[in-house]
């Protein structure tokens, strides 16, 4: 196995690397703890301001009813959970909620849609979202599903900052979570999204029941796409009743910060996004994941349908820290 600290040390600047090795990515996660978060830190340093926070907000525009059957998802129609489904939401009302995150300090506002694709009129209405989103002087960012190229082109002329898709989990892992679209049709999206000159932002959930080396295989999906993702939201399960995975033990808090770590390490100009989860995360658990190099968070008091901290919590966490918004 190689030595990751050669590996590091190999290439001074560390560089932006698209060729990582499995076993290289295993080494680097299994660094003595401390090891691990100084090699992360350091990266960290060379690439960002290490108390710069970039903050996004969220915003779920259509809810629920989703065909698809992704197993941690409390919006897919296959589980009985408590949510209700919605339609896609008014224009005005979603420009209205982005101008609120503007105002309490939010520089990206993201659409997220329950749907295997977006279709129709309902598409032509996202676009008119993102380019009055845009006009808020925000960042603007969707997730919406699968996109074809066109798909990917209209939203990029409408002006779409980001798209976020997922590869949720390893590929050795993922038919065990989602079986109505295959990883081959996340990759597609993906390549159109970049194609259409869209940031892409994409990573994955931990605490799914999948196993460390799962975690080494999606890092390692992630670090050698063609472009490293421009953010990389690294999310913990949010259990929610109903969804085949409620009942899932939680990941331990050091393996999660290792994930966090390793994705700095491995893609060391992204934004890696703390994500889903933090309501179950101490502050001391935080502080941790930004110091191995997390740079981002979803602020606001919803995810999607779930819980995240409360605007008060977060802006005592960022005193606390003497972390400031990017
Ligand atoms: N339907 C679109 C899709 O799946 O691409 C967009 C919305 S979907 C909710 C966006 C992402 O949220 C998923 O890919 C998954 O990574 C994340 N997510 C959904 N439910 C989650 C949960 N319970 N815990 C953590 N992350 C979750
Ligand atoms: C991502 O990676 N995490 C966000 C965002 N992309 C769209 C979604 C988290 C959803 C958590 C469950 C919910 O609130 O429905
Ligand atoms: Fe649908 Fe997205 Fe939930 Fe999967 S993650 S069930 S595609 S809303």
């Amino acid at each position: 196995m190689n030595n990751p600290s050669a590996c590091l040390s190999d290439k001074p600047e560390h560089g932006v690397r698209h060729d990582w090795s499995r076993d290289q990515v295993r080494a680097i996660f299994a660094l003595p703890f401390n090891e691990l978060l100084f090699q992360a830190q350091t990266i960290h340093r060379q690439y960002f301001d290490p108390s710069a926070v970039q903050v996004s907000t969220l915003l779920s525009i259509k809810t629920g009813g989703c065909p698809e059957d992704c197993k941690y998802c409390p919006q897919s129609v296959h589980y009985e959970t408590e949510l209700e489904p919605e339609q896609l939401m008014d224009i005005d009302a979603v420009v209205e909620a982005a101008r609120r995150a503007r105002q309490a300090g939010a520089s990206r506002f993201c659409m997220g849609a329950a749907w295997r694709n977006p279709k129709g009129k309902n598409f032509e209405r996202v676009l008119e979202m993102v380019g009055r989103v845009q006009a808020e002087g925000l960042e603007t960012c969707a997730t919406l599903g699968m996109l074809d190229a066109d798909q990917a082109v209209a939203l990029k002329e409408a002006g779409l900052d980001y798209y976020n898709h997922n590869l949720d989990t390893s590929p050795e892992f993922y038919a065990d979570i989602i079986t109505t679209r295959t990883y081959d049709d996340r990759l597609d999206t993906l390549t159109h999204v970049r194609e259409a000159g869209i940031n892409v932002c994409c990573g994955g959930i931990v605490g799914m029941g999948e196993g460390r080396e799962d975690r080494v295989s999606l890092l390692c999906e992630l670090a050698n796409l063609p472009e490293h993702p421009g953010s990389v939201p690294i999310n913990q399960l949010v259990r929610v009743e109903g969804t085949p995975l409620d009942e899932q033990t939680d990941i331990d808090a050091i393996e999660f910060v290792r994930t966090i770590a390793t994705a700095r390490i491995l893609m060391p100009q992204s934004y890696v996004r703390l994500s889903a989860g933090r309501t179950g995360m101490s502050d001391e658990m935080q502080a941790l994941c930004f110091h191995a190099g997390a740079n981002s968070i979803f602020y606001g008091e919803k995810l999607l349908t779930t819980g995240n901290p409360d605007t008060a919590a977060d802006d005592a966490l960022f005193a606390k820290l003497g972390l400031h918004p990017a």
